[in-house]
Parts: C-alpha cells; structure tokens; sequence
C-alpha cells in the first residue's frame, strides 16, 4: 500500500482532508513498516513506524505535515 499524495484523502467518514493535518498515528497494518514523509511522492522523510506501533501525538516538523506514506514493501 502506498499513497503517494494525501491530498485528495479524508479520515475514515468525515470530510476531512488527511494531507498536512495528522496529529497521531497507528500503524494497523499486518507486515510492514511504514514511512511518512513531509512531501508528495516519498520527499523529505520525517519517520518511519513499525508495524502495530501508534504515536499518539506527533510534535514539531511532524505534527501536521505528512503528506505521503509507504509500507516498507514499497519502500
Ligand atoms: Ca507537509
């Protein structure tokens, strides 16, 4: 799973834009680490979160920012 731009995406049943507005995150994924970036399309990496790990408050450069992500398989 990748999304290489998170604008365009929404939080699970709002109408929220998911680009530049994460404060927390869950990786709830079965396999893979996964990469967030600052940018579109894998730029400027701000952290990686490994499988069933969450970060329920993101602070700094990474709080409100991401705007890409990638599962290690895609890496
Ligand atoms: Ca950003």
């Amino acid at each position: 799973m990748y999304i290489p731009n998170y604008s365009g995406h929404f939080y699970g049943n709002t109408s929220f834009g998911a680009s530049n507005t994460a404060t927390s995150i869950l990786n709830a994924g079965r396999y893979d680490t996964a990469f967030m970036y600052a940018g579109i399309n894998k730029r400027d990496r701000l952290f990686e979160i490994p499988v069933g790990n969450s970060n329920g408050l993101l602070f700094g450069y990474q709080n409100d920012n991401i705007e890409s992500g990638y599962f290690a398989t895609y890496n």
